[in-house]
């Protein structure tokens, strides 16, 4: 993807992903921010977070009908979490087969909840499911903006 790629394209394409607390309580942070940076998205914003109420229901505000929904926003308070935006063509797509189902026991081995995780209430990790909700959630979760950087591997990782 050249410059010509990308001037057709309206924006890069970015998926907001987060560490839950469960992930970060058990010190699963290095492992799974290790397979993004393997696999060679673009790190574009990252932070530990103590999320406020009101950000944790607002990006659950979709599910806010569903009877786990308060246990749903009382478990992503419980603790801090690892909130991470990444950048590049279908990252979206490709964060969500990283990630596997959101059941971890139906998640294929090789993911991430696949490999760390039991429970669907307790499955370490969040990534947006469209492109409109990666830039929805990154909204949310960074007012403050991304960090413009050049990735200088770049011609390593793209023809
Ligand atoms: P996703 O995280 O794979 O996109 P969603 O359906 O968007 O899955 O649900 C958001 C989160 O809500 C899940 O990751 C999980 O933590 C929680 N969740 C979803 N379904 C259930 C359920 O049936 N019981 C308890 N928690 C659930
Ligand atoms: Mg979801």
């Amino acid at each position: 993807a050249g410059s010509r790629a990308r001037a057709v394209s309206v924006r890069n394409e970015i998926s907001y992903v987060m560490v839950k607390p469960d992930g970060v309580q058990r010190g699963l942070v290095g492992e799974i921010i290790g397979r993004f940076e393997r696999k060679g998205f673009k790190l574009r914003a990252l932070k530990l977070y103590s999320t406020p109420k009101e950000v944790a229901e607002e990006h659950y505000k979709d599910l806010s009908s569903k009877p786990f929904y308060k246990d749903l926003v009382q478990y992503i308070l419980s603790g801090p979490v690892v909130a991470m935006v990444w950048e590049g063509d279908g990252v979206v797509a490709s964060a969500r087969k990283l990630i596997g189902a959101t059941n971890p026991l139906a998640s294929e081995p090789g993911t991430i909840r696949g490999d760390l995780a039991i429970e669907v209430g307790r499955n370490v990790i969040h990534g947006s499911d469209s492109p409109d909700n990666g830039e929805r959630e990154t909204a949310l979760w960074f007012p403050e903006g991304l960090v413009k950087w050049d990735q200088t591997l770049e011609p390593w990782l793209k023809e």
